[in-house]
């Protein structure tokens, strides 16, 4: 078929570095910049071929995420805006490491496997974050589309999570809402100044917000919101990308793990602060005390915030809906142990990655799901939505009822329930405090983190550390877990494991105790234990102090 012929024709425009193999990883390609043209080229035609098999729209987004601004990366979105369903991310390992010569005969395979009806109309969205190496990337997306005969819409600059919004609106017809960048600004603002009319006055002081934009996307696309907040709300904008390199020193990923503030930033004690990633997924927030302490609020405690706010409007509407939160093993001991035994709601623990805790979520009426470097979101059932309405429409409830139904449904409305979004958690964060009048320091006091360490280490193959129970023990290599498990107790209030990177060749460590020096040990402990039992490579791990 003719198709087969311009995509032989244009692939020898997009060929394949000679033995390089790359695996579609937890959250997609992710590489250095310069050996991944020909994955973007053969990720348009994937994408193509998802789309006529799904019958929806599929979406593309050409970022490296929290990487260096050398490296960068691709994931798929599939058609209700969600990450690309398992079974095909073997498809697209396939696609990226098959020879030139046998493309055509890899495509033809899936396409038989999956009696794909190649008549069938694609459509595909494709968007990109501010890397350099980003636009001649998404236009190699743009020509696999254009050769298996897809048409394509190129939303140019957006933010990851953007781009799942408009891939959900196209694919439901905008029930979700409306594809472009401006019906989303729309849809947030309306939601957010719904729900900042419940807050009472608020100062200047109280609305302003100091946002680090990672001097990526999102830095961007908030001064794009802004003016649709009219006087909700005061943003600074730090790292806006005018002078400083993409995540570089800052961004979420820079303060969660450093635990530290990101460079660029001018604040002064108290100051209520949050810094993006660099495609706008995560946020994390903070602030320094007046003794110069610096303060984190991470997923796990944007997780408690909204879960406890949730939890109070159910009760006032009096809706018995069923909500859960979904963490992962790195959420901190304390917020597992606040939320199971003062708020009493469910936890659930999966696996690293988005998609794990997506569709964990999927199973509760409402499902809060966080991870603590500040990637998450709220799913709604949607029978859960339909009660929420149906009260919303109710005439014959208390003021009290009607109110609380009223805060659930702009609630609603302003999450973007397909991925975790920096910018929607950041108004519903905002909104929150501003309903319950409480400073970043209240929020910080719901409870307090365990002291934690995160650290690395070289093997020569991170795969002989296979891992179960959500990660939370090694099953392999031999008398590891047990020497994790004998580290553990020589300490208080102790926890730790170690999995392999999915994104990155390296085992990655976590640690918490009572204090941090005691976190600090056991994390450079336990990084002993992995060098010597699963194959270190380079110097022993050194102690932190
Ligand atoms: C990716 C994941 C993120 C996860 C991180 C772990 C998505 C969209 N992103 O960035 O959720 O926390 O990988 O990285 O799924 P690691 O496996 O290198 O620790
Ligand atoms: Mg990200």
């Amino acid at each position: 078929m003719a198709h087969f012929e311009e995509v032989c024709k244009q692939s020898d425009l997009h060929p394949k570095p000679a033995g390089l193999v790359l695996q579609y990883g937890t959250a997609g390609f992710r590489t250095s910049a310069n050996k991944l043209d020909h994955i973007m080229f053969r990720m348009g035609l994937l994408a193509t071929l998802r789309s006529k098999k799904t019958k929806a729209t599929i979406g593309v987004m050409v970022t490296a995420s929290h990487n260096p601004e050398e490296d960068n990366g691709v994931k798929l979105i599939d058609p209700l805006g969600e990450m690309l369903t398992s079974s095909w991310e073997d498809y697209a390992t396939q696609l990226a490491n098959t020879d030139q010569n046998e493309l055509v005969k890899t495509l033809k395979d899936i396409i038989e496997k999956e009696a794909i009806d190649m008549s069938q109309e694609a459509n595909v969205y494709v968007g990109k974050d501010t890397r350099s190496s980003s636009s001649s990337l998404s236009q190699a997306v743009l020509d696999g589309v254009k050769a298996l005969g897809g048409h394509s819409k190129d939303y140019g600059l957006v933010t990851t999570p953007q781009l799942h919004y408009m891939v959900c609106c196209q694919n439901t017809r905008g029930k979700y809402g409306e594809a472009t960048v401006e019906g989303y600004y729309r849809k947030l603002s309306q939601a957010f100044s719904q729900l900042a009319k419940n807050a009472s006055n608020r100062t200047d002081d109280q609305k302003h917000l100091s946002v680090d934009g990672a001097n990526g996307i999102g830095a961007i696309k908030v001064r794009e919101m802004e003016s649709h907040l009219k006087n909700h709300m005061q943003l600074s904008v730090f790292n806006d990308g005018s002078r400083g390199k993409l995540n570089h020193q800052c961004g979420a990923d820079f303060v969660k793990v450093q635990q530290t503030l990101p460079r660029g930033i001018k604040i002064n004690p108290g100051d209520r602060c949050c810094s993006f990633d660099g495609d706008a997924d995560r946020i994390v927030y903070y602030y320094t005390d007046s003794q110069g302490d610096f303060h984190l609020l991470d997923g796990d405690k944007i997780a408690t915030l909204i879960s406890t706010f949730l939890k109070e409007l159910l009760n006032e509407a009096g809706l018995d809906l069923k909500i859960a939160v979904v963490q992962t093993a790195y959420a901190n001991g304390s917020s597992t142990h606040y939320l199971e035994n003062t708020m009493k709601v469910i936890v659930k623990c999966t696996k690293t990655g988005v998609k794990h805790l997506h569709h964990a979520a999927q199973e509760f009426d409402i499902g809060v799901y966080f991870e603590a470097n500040g990637h998450g979101t709220v799913l709604f059932s949607d029978g859960a939505e339909e009660k929420i309405q149906q009260l919303a429409n109710d005439t014959n409830i208390n003021d009290e009822r009607k109110k609380a139904a009223f805060l659930l449904q702009n609630t609603i409305n302003i999450i973007n329930q397909t991925v975790g979004d920096a910018i929607s958690d950041m108004l519903l964060i905002e909104a929150i405090l501003a309903i319950k009048g409480m400073t970043v320091q209240q929020w910080d006091a719901i409870y307090s983190d365990l002291p934690n360490r995160q650290l690395k280490v070289k093997v020569s193959d991170r795969r002989v550390i296979d891992t179960t129970d959500s990660e939370r023990r090694a099953v392999t290599p031999a008398g590891l877990q047990e020497a994790i498990d004998d580290l553990v107790k020589k300490y208080e209030k102790a926890r730790s494991f170690v999995r392999p990177s999915g994104t990155e060749d390296v085992v990655r460590v976590y640690a918490e105790a009572d204090t941090q020096e005691s976190a600090d040990a056991l994390a450079h402990e336990v990084s002993l234990a992995v060098y010597g039992l699963a194959g270190g490579v380079g110097d022993e791990p050194k102690p932190l102090h």
